[in-house]
């Protein structure tokens, strides 16, 4: 998980030098800072008798025993484990801490267990918030004094005795109808417990092959705010399904028959459109897997009346999965009664093959790779570089990416940094290798006696049109049935090879990391080559799955490791440079400023028959965004308007219908609003803080380089193309 999700920290005392090199299995004392985590994981596990416990509880002393679970219960009793509370999150957002609420329960410890005089404690945490935030102003250092002295203010909970004989209160996985691998593995693997599997678990799986979809069976529970509809301010737009960065917020159409076995009290609305005549319309959240973010009621249009999407507590909205549950499980997708690839509404109503992601809560990246599941996951094979896209989309026992209801999803395999795009040129080779020999099966095929002249159509058809998509999907879905029934030995290796019969769309997705810097060599490797494959760059200006080291990408005066002292160096144009070869297809897009070229762009690349580079901006938690993640898709607005970013696209095909390849998305800019805009981001206020003087000065380079940028693309724009040129 990227941001947010869980950690478990060990920590070792003691008067001697420590060498052990193992993590603690037999603690004095354990803290759990998220009480969701009470029921997910066996906190207590190994703590020793006579030990201390320590909650960050939402609620006081008698609410929290209300709650406890009961393995939790029978452990302190058994053990006369000394329990004590503190609401840090509550501590946090009074401070003006958001959700950090570290220092708070650092300084908890520190009262709790006295292993030095807690004034002596307070001291050298104060000394050290100097030394770590002094930088960031005296408001940061003093929240952050206040959270210790705050920390102080833990509760002790006294334990009945008789909660040891809550006999058989053993921490327990939950047991339902889950896949057997769930069960066995992927369960165990996220309660912490993976270590205790046995390697025969693991029979059949040598290769390293996981199961898709197995995100959804984590239900992590972990927002502390959730979205609620209101059906009567909604006009079924559908922008919160296609902003959501988690998939978590979906529209359903019911038919009637879904209409009557749904929950009595799950509101609807009558489906606008007439291709859904009789049909209703429900958003519906998933309060589970949302994480919280409030980019959906952020983008919400809603009516007159306001908005149809309103930010709630969690708890009291726990019921609200079972409508979710009912949606999924109960009511059929209706996306073959719309061409979803036609406008952002449609695009909704497709379902998304990456869902519940361990991405950081709002990140910018994750509603292109969603969307792009939507429009072509069905057939997509995605090569993906190192970053955090390949940490939110692959981490064992975590996979995002699942399957529709016919069970095609993406394929998906992770390759290094410097190599990724390679890497998906070999998938695309080696497709192209084996249909290449389905091509020569299906030729001797048409010689054949025991192939149907049915069969030999299909065939033909298929060899004609082997790279048309929807073509050979029609196709795959004749021939398969046949092929399978006939016992001919071409049939039979046709058979074999079935998976081909469907045009694949090949993906290749990294970060700007990977595509400005490391990988740089290799995409334009690839792009000369002219595959058709197709390049998507998510690009938050910054290595951030590292922690935030400047990339070729990130522009002037922003401050990133590497560049402490702000970027000198103006940001390379990567989009520009591809344009070169007047051959690659190439888009600049940004989702919050412009959805439907979003759309368009990926569209569009993907239909390219050549290579396709989509650079797409995101905005991440690195950004330090005064508004913060859930106005991401607001940012991407103000970006552009600004003139910090720019939309376009390259099209090549264009070009030979004797148009103008080169098209701006992007309106005139605001440029007054520049200053504005960097001044509303922390990687570029922390700038100003420590340098004043050298900031105002890149900041204002910042600005002439974007303008500069803007300016070749307007004159790209407005060339006169195929005009010959005059020596
Ligand atoms: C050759 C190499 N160098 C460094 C790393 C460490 N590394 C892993 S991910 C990453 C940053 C990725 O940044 P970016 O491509 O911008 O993607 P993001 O995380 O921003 O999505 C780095 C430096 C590596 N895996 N391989
Ligand atoms: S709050 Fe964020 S994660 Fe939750 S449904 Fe809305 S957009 Fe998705
Ligand atoms: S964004 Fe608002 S108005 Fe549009 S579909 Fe979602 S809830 Fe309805
Ligand atoms: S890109 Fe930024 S917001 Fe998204 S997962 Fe990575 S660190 Fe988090």
């Amino acid at each position: 998980k990227k941001s947010g999700g869980f950690t478990c920290s060990h920590l070792r005392f003691g008067d001697a030098p420590i060498r052990s090199t193992y993590l603690v299995n037999t603690p004095d004392f354990v803290a759990c800072h998220v009480a969701a985590y009470l029921r997910l994981y066996d906190v207590t596990r190994g703590l020793k008798k006579n030990g201390t416990f320590l909650l960050n509880s939402p609620w006081d002393a008698e609410e929290t025993k209300k709650h406890l679970p009961d393995n939790v219960k029978a452990y302190l009793a058994k053990n006369n484990i000394s329990f004590y509370i503190i609401n840090a999150t509550k501590i946090a957002h009074g401070i003006g801490l958001g959700n950090r609420t570290n220092t708070i329960l650092q300084s908890a410890f520190f009262k709790i267990t006295g292993v030095i005089p807690y004034d002596l404690a307070v001291e050298q945490m104060k000394k050290f918030i100097v030394k770590s935030y002094g930088k960031k102003g005296e408001k940061v250092v003093n929240m952050n004094y206040a959270a210790v002295d705050q920390g102080g203010e833990v509760v002790k909970v006294e334990v009945p005795a008789e909660w040891a004989s809550l006999e058989g209160a053993q921490f327990e996985l939950p047991k339902d109808d889950a896949p057997a691998f769930i069960q066995d593995v992927v369960r165990p693997i996220n309660a912490q417990i993976g270590d205790d599997l046995p390697v025969s678990v693991f029979k059949g799986r040598e290769d390293g092959t996981w199961d898709q979809g197995t995100a959804t069976f984590e239900k992590r529970g972990v927002a502390a705010l959730v979205p609620v509809w209101k059906p009567e301010n909604c006009i079924q737009c559908n922008q919160c399904a296609y902003v959501c960065p988690h998939a978590a917020i979906r529209p359903f159409v019911l038919d009637e028959a879904e209409q009557a076995g749904a929950p009595a009290d799950m509101a609807q609305l009558k489906a606008t459109g007439k291709q859904f005549a009789g049909m209703t319309f429900r958003m519906q959240v998933n309060v589970l897997d949302c994480l919280g973010c409030g980019n959906c009621p952020d983008i919400c249009p809603g009516n007159k009346n306001g908005k149809a999407l309103e930010m709630v507590p969690f708890l009291g909205q726990e019921e609200e999965q079972k409508n979710w549950d009912y949606c999924v499980e109960s009511v059929k997708s209706k996306q073959h009664l719309v061409d979803v690839k036609s406008n952002v509404k449609n695009s909704q109503f497709a379902t998304p093959l990456f869902e519940f992601s361990g991405a950081c809560s709002g990140c910018g990246e994750t509603p292109y790779v969603k969307l792009i599941s939507q429009l072509f996951g069905d057939r997509q094979m995605i090569a993906n570089a190192t970053g955090c896209t390949s940490i939110y989309s692959g981490s064992a026992p975590s996979t995002p990416y699942t399957k529709n209801e016919k069970g095609h999803g993406p394929a998906w395999a992770n390759s290094l940094f410097e190599d990724n795009a390679e890497f998906g040129l070999g998938m695309v080779v080696a497709v192209n290798k084996m249909r290449d020999r389905l091509a020569g099966l299906m030729e001797k095929g048409l010689a054949c006696d025991c192939c149907s002249e049915e069969m030999k159509a299909l065939f033909v058809e298929w060899l004609n049109n082997r790279e048309n998509a929807d073509a050979t999907v029609a196709i795959a879905e004749k021939l398969v049935p046949m092929v399978e029934a006939c016992t001919c030995d071409i049939c039979k290796d046709i058979n074999d090879m079935k998976q081909y019969i469907i045009k694949k769309s090949q993906w290749i997705i990294g970060g700007d990391g990977w595509a400005y810097d490391i990988g740089f060599g290799g995409l334009d490797h690839v792009i000369a080559s002219g595959a058709n494959v197709n390049i998507l760059v998510v690009d938050t200006e910054i290595y951030s799955n590292t922690g935030g080291q400047a990339s070729k990408s990130t522009p002037v005066g922003a401050v990133a490791k590497f560049a402490a002292a702000g970027k000198r160096i103006r940001k390379k144009d990567l989009g520009l440079i591809a344009t070169t070869y007047g051959y690659v297809y190439v888009a600049q897009i940004g989702m919050g400023a412009n959805q439907a070229q979003t759309l368009k762009a990926i569209r569009e690349a993907e239909a390219y028959d050549g290579p396709s580079l989509i650079i797409a901006y995101s905005p991440c938690i690195s950004h330090y965004m005064a508004s913060g993640m859930g106005k991401a898709q607001e940012e991407i607005s103000k970006a552009v308007e600004c003139g910090y970013w720019h939309l376009w696209r390259y099209n090549p095909a264009l070009e030979s219908e004797g148009q103008n390849p080169f098209q701006l998305d992007s309106k005139e800019p605001q440029w007054d609003k520049f200053q504005d805009f960097l001044k509303k981001e922390g990687r570029y206020t922390s700038l100003a803080k420590q340098f004043p003087e050298q900031a105002e000065e890149l900041f204002h380079a910042a600005q002439d380089n974007a303008q500069w940028r803007y300016n070749t693309y307007k004159r790209l724009a407005a060339a006169s193309w195929g005009a010959e040129v005059k020596e």
